[in-house]
C-alpha cells in the first residue's frame, strides 16, 4: 500500500508516517515519487504501538525534604551553579526527570509562590529563583532512544504566562519517548491548529497553571477538537504523572478506533 494509505490505517497524519520512514521505524521502498509499505510492516507496527512498553529501572531518592531544602536555599541564595549540580546529580544517577519535577521543582516552586504571595519574598527573589529553574530544566530536555510513544505539541492558553510547568510538562514527555514540539506560552488557537495539522501531531498538551486562563484553555480545546485534533488541557494542582498516563491512554485509544 502507498504511505497515505499505510498513514491512515495505523491512525496518524502522513507527516507522521513519513518521519518514521525517514527515522527507519517504518520500513518502505521509494517506487518513483511515493513510497510504498508492506501490510505485515503496518500490522507490526500497530501491535508495536499497542503494547506498553516496560517502565525503564529508576533510581530512587530516600530523603526528599532534604534535596527540597537545599534546593530552595541554593535558588533564594542566587546559586544557579549549585542548583545545576544538584539537578544535574539526581539525573546522572538516573533520577527519572519526573521524579525530580513533581518531588522536588513543583513542591519547592509552590513553597516560594506561597512565600511570595505572604509578602515574605520579594518578586526579584521569585524571579531569579524561576529563571534559573527554567534554565536548569535545558539539560533534561532528553529523548532517550527507542520507538517514540507519538508526538505532542505543548504550550498555554492565552492568559497563562506560567512557562515552567509547560517546560516540565516536555521534559517529561520527551524523557518519556514522545516527540514533543514546545511553543512556549500563549499561542493563539488558529496556530497552534495550523501546526498541530502541519506536523500531524497525536495531541496537543494545554498546560494551565492561573486558573484565570482556564476558560480560555477550555476554548482552544474546543477549537481544536471541532477540527479533529486531540487534546489534553491541565490544570493547577493536576500532576506531571497524570499528564504521561492520559498522553500515553489517549494515543493507544486512538490506535483502537482506527
Ligand atoms: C513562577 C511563577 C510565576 C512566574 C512564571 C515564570 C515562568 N517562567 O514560568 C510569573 C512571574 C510570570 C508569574 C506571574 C503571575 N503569577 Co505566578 N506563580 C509562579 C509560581 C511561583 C510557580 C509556578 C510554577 O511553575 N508552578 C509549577 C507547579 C508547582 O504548579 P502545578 O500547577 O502543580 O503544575 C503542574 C501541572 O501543571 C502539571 N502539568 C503540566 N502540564 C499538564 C498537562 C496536563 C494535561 C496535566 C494533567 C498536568 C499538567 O505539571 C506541573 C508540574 O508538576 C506559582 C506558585 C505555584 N503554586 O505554582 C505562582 C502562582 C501560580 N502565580 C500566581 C499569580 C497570582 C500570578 C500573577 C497573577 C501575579 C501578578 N499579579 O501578576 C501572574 C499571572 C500571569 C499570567 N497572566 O499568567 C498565583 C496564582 C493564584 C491563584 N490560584 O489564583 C500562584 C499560585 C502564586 C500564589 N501562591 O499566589 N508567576
Amino acid at each position: 500500500m502507498d504511505l497515505k494509505e499505510a498513514a491512515q490505517q495505523i491512525g496518524v497524519h502522513y507527516q507522521t508516517a513519513y518521519q518514521w520512514v525517514r527515522d527507519g521505524r517504518l520500513p518502505a521502498v521509494k517506487i518513483g515519487a511515493s513510497y510504498h509499505v508492506a501490510p505485515e510492516a503496518v500490522e507490526k507496527l500497530i501491535a508495536e504501538r499497542l503494547t506498553p512498553t516496560p517502565p525503564p529501572t529508576r533510581a530512587q531518592v530516600r530523603d526528599w525534604d532534604s534535596h527540597r531544602e537545599r534546593l530552595e536555599r541554593l535558588l533564594l541564595a542566587g546559586e544557579e551553579a549549585g542548583v545545576r549540580s544538584q539537578l544535574d546529580r539526581l539525573a546522572e544517577g538516573k533520577v527519572p526527570v519526573i521524579d525530580i519535577c513533581e518531588q522536588l521543582i513543583s513542591p519547592v516552586l509552590v513553597h516560594i509562590g506561597q512565600r511570595w504571595a505572604d509578602g515574605e519574598l520579594s518578586i526579584a527573589e521569585e524571579h531569579r529563583s524561576s529563571a534559573i529553574i527554567e534554565r536548569s530544566l535545558a539539560s533534561m530536555m532528553t529523548n532517550p532512544p527507542g520507538r517514540p510513544r507519538g508526538t505532542a505539541i505543548v504550550t498555554t492558553p492565552p492568559g497563562d504566562e506560567h512557562a515552567l510547568p509547560a517546560t516540565m510538562a516536555t521534559a517529561v514527555l520527551r524523557n518519556n519517548r514522545w516527540i514533543t514540539h514546545h511553543l512556549g506560552t500563549q499561542v493563539p488557537k488558529t496556530d497552534v491548529l495550523k501546526l498541530a495539522r502541519d506536523i500531524g501531531v497525536d495531541l496537543v498538551i494545554l498546560t494551565v497553571t492561573n486558573p484565570v486562563a482556564q476558560p480560555n484553555a477550555d476554548e482552544v480545546a474546543h477549537h481544536l477538537e471541532a477540527h479533529g485534533v486531540a487534546v489534553l488541557v491541565g490544570g493547577p494542582g493536576k500532576t506531571l504523572r497524570q499528564l504521561t498516563d492520559l498522553a500515553d491512554s489517549a494515543v493507544r485509544l486512538r490506535s483502537l478506533e482506527q
